[in-house]
């Protein structure tokens, strides 16, 4: 297929080609001298003010977008799972909502989008909010409601039969009647506590937890750390990269460790793969594992380390009697 652009281009060329020779100095060709239409000092300032209302505009776009990107670090966390037909929720406190998004009004939240199926896209129009949940990836965005109500949210990318149906509601209230909402909700476990269970229902603490035999990177301590990869790159330990590691292990392995952990896709559903997410971050970017005295802590030198932690949520591991940990000076 020939490009679109390609006859203007043409057209373009052709004729700066044929003035440079018609115009060429010494040529004999007709010159009228130019017409005076507007004078020099109008064309200036007219191509200066110009210059400078783009530059506004520019500025102006560029920082409404950036904001839109930057998340405040305080925002409420919440989780959203696009399926046909239909969204799904939870809050990192544990309350889950089909179709339905309560969150108290003048604060920020931060919503992490995936779809278990094909792409949709979350859109609440009232807000000006618009994300698309992908299958297999995170999206982020993040809103803070100004007025209390109910709004619209709609899918808006064709998404299959009754993507039109696929609709809900953000119901933005006052903090005290969001709290007594919340405090309302079923006895919902929260993410991590899913998360943990998970750890060790799904053997991932079989491999993972410090005491176990194999030789598998140990997780606490892990998130938001760098972790060096074989062949040398650094990955940081998010959202995506958990997430990619669950799904294709095989793809960045960990530094010193052998590609030996299967694929889990298919065998987890996008909510488990988030609550073991929250697992782990529950357990901090600073080492759980318990020092043997005596030992060296293995990771007091590791840049951004943060003062050591409860270890108390690494499943399945005694706290006291666990062996030193085995394996390189730095570990994931
Ligand atoms: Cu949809």
């Amino acid at each position: 297929m020939i490009d679109r652009g390609v006859p203007w281009a043409s057209a373009v060329v052709g004729l700066i080609l044929v003035f440079a020779i018609r115009y060429r100095r010494g040529s004999k060709a007709d010159r009228h001298p130019l017409p005076a239409i507007v004078s020099r000092e109008f064309e200036i300032g007219w191509t200066a003010a110009t210059i400078f209302l783009f530059l506004f505009v520019f500025w102006w776009a560029a920082s409404a977008e950036i904001g839109a990107y930057s998340v405040p670090r305080d925002a409420i966390e919440i989780h959203v799972v696009a399926k046909q037909w239909m969204w799904k929720t939870q809050a990192s406190n544990g309350a889950r909502e089909i179709n339905e998004l309560h969150v108290p009004v003048n604060a920020p939240v931060k919503l992490i989008l995936t779809s278990q199926d094909v792409i949709h896209s979350f859109y609440v129009p009232a807000f000006r909010l618009k994300r698309d949940a992908l299958p297999d990836q995170l999206t982020e965005t993040w809103f803070q409601a100004t007025k209390t109500g109910t709004y619209g949210l709609l899918c808006t990318e064709y998404c299959g039969t009754d993507h039109a149906r696929m609709l809900g509601r953000v119901i933005v209230m006052e903090p005290e009647d969001y709290a007594r909402w919340l405090s309302a909700q079923p006895e919902g476990d929260d993410l991590a506590h899913q998360g943990e269970r998970l750890f060790s229902e799904r053997g991932c603490a079989g491999c993972h937890a410090p005491g176990s035999t194999v030789h598998a990177p140990d997780l606490a301590g892990i998130w938001g750390r760098p972790v060096p990869l074989e062949g040398g790159r650094i990955a940081t330990a998010d959202a995506a990269y958990i997430r990619d590691s669950i799904l294709q292990p095989g793809r960045d392995v960990v530094a010193g460790y052998r590609p030996i952990m299967p694929s889990y896709a298919g065998l987890l559903s996008d909510g488990e793969i988030q609550a073991l997410t929250a697992y782990l971050r529950g357990l901090g970017s600073a080492p759980a594992v318990a020092r043997t005295p005596g030992l060296p802590d293995l990771r007091s030198n590791v840049p951004g380390s943060a003062p050591e932690r409860s270890p108390a949520m690494v499943p399945g591991a005694p706290v006291q009697d666990r062996p030193a940990p085995a394996g390189p000076a730095v570990r994931p």
